[in-house]
């Protein structure tokens, strides 16, 4: 079994993929990592409270436990990105820079790091965006994972250092809140379908995206880092998806089993993040390399997702 370090384990993602993980790799084999304090259910597992920015505590926390494998999702994501630019450049670059030198340093085994379509911009072919293509993203947050994936690529390909990444699209669950994302309508709007039966959404109605839900984005995850390296023939990051949809869509789809449920649009800010994204992309790179299939359609999305959020909110 690896030693393995989640960094941003209390985030959307890193809450599911930390248990995930502890699945596979037994609880004390996977420390969760974190700059806030612990929360929720930690006693099946090890914890750091961890700023990734501090080099040498960061070093610490590996030697400590032994780590050789890491999984840095810490990032300040596109619409929070937008009101402090800078810290968020500063966040997302100096620690993905941090972990790949310790990787370096150190010889662990694997890192993985997490991209987003937001490395895509107003220029990139919006319908079935392929794997290589124009890149020009026009917020900080795009701007890093863009840079980002650059930096991964000069690191496997100068030093050997085996990283790997998967381009995001918005990813939805249930069981973490998002923090600062455009995408998160699409979390939010479960809650308030449950709680109020009314939501207002920030993007327009017809506002495609690519998305994902979960549980496909954590066994895309994992599918990535346990291929065999030779696999793995995208070292910058690789498209994955699983479905697009937009704001009217999914609240057509949540009123097949809350029909009195209702939305209205009011466009804010996020509107001009998402029209610079893609509508849908194309990631046969990842289903020929290491065989990625998506399991959640909007069906079966929506239908998991109520059912574990109404018994979430209910408990
Ligand atoms: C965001 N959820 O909205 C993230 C994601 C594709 C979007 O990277 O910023």
């Amino acid at each position: 079994m690896s030693k393995v370090l989640v960094i941003g384990a209390f985030g959307q993602l890193g809450s599911e993929l930390t248990t995930a993980l502890r699945n596979i790799h037994g609880g004390e084999n996977v420390v969760a990592a974190d700059i806030r304090d612990p929360q929720g259910d930690l006693s099946d597992g090890p914890f750091e409270k961890l700023d990734v920015l501090n080099e040498k505590d960061l070093g610490r926390v590996v030697d400590r436990h032994g780590i050789q494998q890491i999984y840095h999702l810490a990032a300040i994501l596109s619409a929070k990105g937008e009101s402090n630019p800078k810290f968020a450049w500063q966040l997302n670059m100096d620690s993905l820079i941090n972990v790949l030198e310790l990787a370096k340093e150190k010889r662990l085994e694997k890192i993985y790091w997490p991209s987003s379509i937001a490395a895509f911009g107003p220029n990139t072919p919006k319908e079935n965006t392929p794997q290589n293509t124009v890149m020009d993203p026009n917020t900080i947050y795009g701007i890093s994972k863009l840079a980002g994936e650059r930096w991964c690529e000069y690191y496997f390909e100068k030093y050997g250092v085996d990283v790997r990444s998967l381009r995001y699209p918005g990813l939805i669950g249930y069981k973490a809140k998002p923090g600062g994302g455009t995408t998160d309508y699409a979390v939010d709007i479960f809650y308030k379908a449950i709680e109020t039966g009314r939501y207002e959404c920030f993007l327009r109605p017809d506002t495609y995206l690519p998305m994902m839900y979960m549980d496909d984005a954590i066994k895309a995850t994992i599918d990535l880092v346990e291929a065999d390296p030779g696999r793995v023939k995208v070292r910058s990051s690789y498209n994955v998806s699983a479905l697009s949809f937009s704001p009217a869509e999914i609240v057509d789809e949540i009123k097949k089993h809350l029909p009195a449920f209702s939305a209205t649009y009011a466009p804010d800010f996020r509107q001009e993040i998402a029209d610079s994204w893609p509508n849908s992309v194309d990631d046969r790179a990842a289903r020929e390399d290491w065989g990625w299939r998506h399991d959640y359609d909007l069906a079966k999305m929506t239908d998991t997702i109520l059912a574990g959020l109404g018994e979430l909110l209910n408990a």
